[in-house]
């Protein structure tokens, strides 16, 4: 049927572990970065909301679970945390081992196939201490890491993931101070790049070498690159920024090599990137079985300066504001529905048709409470709906001409805490009241089971 989507397809939502777990101080857990920032600084987090409690998934994931399946879910990722399993790095904490295997077992229980992610943002406090990603130890002790998740739930879990979004903690830490280590420094930037892509590649290796059952992925948000104008200038400036910003990961991720024009990049900007030859062999052997993709937004750019004053890359490209955007104003977003379609054909004719996923998208609106209606006591999501009527459209065309994508999952579940806005903007299915932690269906929530339950879109209901 014409709207509908191929057999098996996946629904569900996205989450993780520190934005939805809560519970970070308790049963053994260790500090992660977000913990220690908030300790030292808790100013820059909106209206001082840490990362201490949030969503208290950790103590509701029973109930939780029973609601996913109320929504139609058939797939739910979320992450473990590094410092719950192995709070030294070494040992790992039989508390947490309890908690992930019940959370993993109820998930399959009630049908919602778990896709586990190892790293969402939350680097282990001690391990950041001795330089992050910028240590090359980093790549030996997420290995290990990597290695004691599959052996603790290799047998339940067959959906794993590397990293989500391995680039924003290089972009927003290291190129920004949005994370730790909240610094402006190219060089640092890309050996802590280089670092995180080989944790990638070694965690790849541990599993393929010792045959676990499954398929392990990495989540890239890969942001299209509109150029401003067909000025070559311009052009050039879409080049750059969707190598550098998408390419970066992707390529050695698919294909196991850097594109030629970062190595340019490297050399013209004079980075020294330390990493030893048989790294390069195991990229090119240990590439991805699958992908999954977040999408929010396109990247729309325009020709550099040629003499910027402080920002190396805005030499090669540099934002450029399109007065026909449609915006959500609550995150400065642009809602480009038809980039979805373009990250379809792009992925089905550049690297290879590898299956591939939406591993998140969708909407943060501040001030929900507005849209509460009185007697149903639900908010009235209108904009959430077509938000995700409109993207699965363009991705439904991208599938119908041959891209190999195989789910669809919204972020997020229940509202989480975010690492910039804490809970301004809200993005979920099911609201959380922060007083009370109770959880409320939205309107899209029933919308979502009839699209899950019908695998096609609404005309076909
Ligand atoms: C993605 C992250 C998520 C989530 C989402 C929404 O980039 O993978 O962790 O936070 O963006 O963004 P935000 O919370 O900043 O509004």
């Amino acid at each position: 049927m014409m709207n509908t989507f191929p057999e098996h397809f996946l629904w569900g939502a996205a989450s993780s572990g520190p934005q939805l777990e809560g519970a970070s101080a308790v049963d053994g857990k260790a500090k992660t970065v977000w913990d220690h920032w908030y300790e030292t600084e808790p100013d820059k987090f909106y209206q001082q909301i840490g990362p201490k409690n949030v969503s208290d998934f950790y103590f509701q994931y029973k109930e939780d679970i029973e609601t996913m399946k109320e929504l139609g879910f058939n797939s739910f990722r979320t992450s473990i945390s590094w410092a719950r399993l192995l709070p030294d790095g070494k040992n790992v904490n039989e508390k947490a081992v309890v908690f992930y295997r019940d959370v993993f077992t109820r998930l399959i229980d009630n049908g919602v196939k778990p896709i586990i992610n190892l790293f969402h943002f939350d680097m282990p406090y001690h391990l950041y201490v001795k330089g992050g990603w910028e240590n090359r130890d980093i790549i030996h002790e997420f290995a290990f890491y990597a290695k004691t998740a599959f052996e603790c739930f290799g047998d339940l879990v067959e959906d794993w993931v590397t990293f989500n979004e391995p680039i924003v903690p290089i972009e927003m830490g290291y190129l920004n101070d949005k994370h730790l280590p909240a610094v402006f420094d190219i060089q640092r930037a890309f050996q802590a790049g280089l670092h995180t892509m080989l944790a990638h590649v070694y965690a790849v290796k541990a599993f393929k070498e010792n045959a676990y059952k499954g398929k392990i992925g990495i989540i890239l948000n890969l942001t299209p690159s509109y150029p401003s104008s067909e000025d070559p200038a311009d052009q050039e400036a879409a080049k750059w920024a969707d190598v550098l910003f998408n390419r970066s990961f992707l390529d050695p991720a698919v294909h196991g090599t850097y594109p030629n024009e970062l190595k340019q990049f490297i050399e013209r900007e004079q980075i020294e990137l330390d990493y030893e030859e048989e790294d390069l062999v195991w990229m090119k052997q240990y590439t991805v079985d699958f992908l999954g993709v977040n999408y929010y937004q396109p990247r729309r750019v325009q020709a550099g300066d040629t003499d910027p004053a402080h920002d190396v890359l805005q030499k090669y490209f540099k934002p450029y504001q399109w007065p026909d955007a449609k915006m959500n104003p609550h995150r400065g977003w642009e809602i480009y529905e038809k980039g979805l379609y373009d990250i379809a054909i792009h992925i089905r004719d550049n690297y290879s048709n590898i299956p591939w996923y939406v591993a998140e998208n969708g909407i943060g609106v501040e001030g929900e409470e507005r849209f509460i209606d009185n007697c149903l006591g639900e908010v009235q999501d209108e904009y959430r709906i077509v938000f995700m009527t409109d993207h699965l459209r363009w991705l439904k065309k991208g599938i119908d001409e041959g891209s190999n994508c195989f789910g669809y999952h919204v972020w997020t579940f229940i509202d989480n805490w975010s690492w910039l806005n804490e809970y301004k903007n809200r993005y979920g299915l099911v609201r959380l009241d922060l007083e009370t932690m109770e959880r409320h269906k939205k309107k899209s929530a029933s919308w979502f089971y009839k699209l899950a339950k019908r695998n096609a879109l609404p005309e076909n209901w």
